[in-house]
């Protein structure tokens, strides 16, 4: 662990100033960002930049780069996968930039609804999946009875997985989102799940470990008729701009989130991309999305002079 130093919001930074995970400081990343898991992804739609202040990659993987688009300054940062990532990279972004934060995830994702492999999702919310891990305590045998219950303790142990509640991405942002995104392919919007794995809480079937997932598929679109995509970072996401309030709690929300998918997996279909329409997908998606970012904040930002010399 490097040298830590608290600052008034009791975050550990490194001795050079630096958050902990993402490791960037005050004037290396702009108001306007973009987010994807893979950081060869990230690497690939910074050529989209014109001009580059700022790249580093940090020990835990998390990949910043910051220049120009269109005269604006953006941030392009891959968070590798999960609900842990994002919640480093929303809190630890929070933390160095100043002012209003607009953030629009590029991700992947599995489809459940009518997007087939290489089709644009737009989540207009986002709800979570997650694994009960008491369900789990006892593994059943042949001759486990079930037996009637009453405590709210063991009535909790009866779901194998657990349900959050959708969670509205920004209206505003969303909307030019799905505008730009429209110019250039056909989108599904639709509310996506984000499991807490690729595995079981996706409802994947495995041999070796025990995961009652069976009815999972049904059980998600039951209760999300309008689900299309199940991918793991987006509730999340849209959770923590929720609860942005800004500096010393004054202004709230202080984050907006949006989030795009280009499907990899269709689940019903058993088809996966190709790598080539991969890169193209995302290309074009990253260009619509960073119009969006900056027709939401077309102003210059908070970002330091001496971005450029970093
Ligand atoms: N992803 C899924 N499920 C899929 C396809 C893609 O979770 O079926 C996303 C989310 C995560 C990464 O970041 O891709 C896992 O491969």
């Amino acid at each position: 662990m490097p040298t830590e130093q608290m600052t008034s919001a009791n975050l550990p930074l490194s001795s050079s100033g630096r958050t902990y995970h993402v490791e960037t400081r005050p004037g290396e990343m702009s108001n306007r960002i973009l987010t994807v898991g893979d950081p060869t992804r990230a690497q690939l739609l910074s050529s989209l930049l014109t001009k580059e202040f700022f790249r580093h990659t940090s020990p835990r993987g998390f990949l910043t780069i910051t220049g120009l688009y269109r005269n604006v300054p953006v941030t392009i940062v891959a968070i590798g996968m999960g609900l842990s990532m994002m919640d480093f990279f929303v809190r630890e972004t929070r933390l160095v930039v100043q002012g209003p934060l607009a953030i629009v995830r590029l991700g992947s994702c599995g489809s459940l609804g009518a997007a087939g492999t290489g089709d644009l999702v737009v989540a207009e919310s986002a709800f979570g999946i997650g694994r009960n891990f008491d369900y789990f305590t006892e593994m059943p045998t042949t001759t486990t009875t079930i037996t009637a219950t009453t405590s709210d303790e063991e009535e909790k142990k009866r779901e194998p997985y657990l349900f959050w509640a959708a969670v509205q991405a920004d209206e505003r942002l969303t909307g030019l989102v799905k505008q730009e995104l429209q110019e250039v392919a056909e989108v599904f919007p639709g509310s996506v799940g984000n499991a807490d794995g690729f595995y079981a809480s996706q409802g994947r079937p495995a041999d070796a470990f025990w995961d009652a997932n069976d009815g999972l598929l049904d059980e998600v679109r039951r209760r999300h008729p309008d689900v299309m995509a199940l991918e793991m970072e987006s509730h999340m996401l849209f959770h923590l701009a929720k609860v942005s309030t800004g500096k010393d709690n004054q202004q709230a929300p202080s984050v907006s989130a949006a989030c795009a998918l280009v499907v990899f997996a269709d689940r019903q279909g058993n088809r996966f991309i190709s790598p080539e329409d991969s890169q193209q997908k995302m290309l074009l998606a990253a260009r619509a999305l960073l119009d969006a970012l900056v027709e939401y904040m077309p102003t210059q930002d908070g970002l330091h002079p001496s971005a450029g010399s970093v």
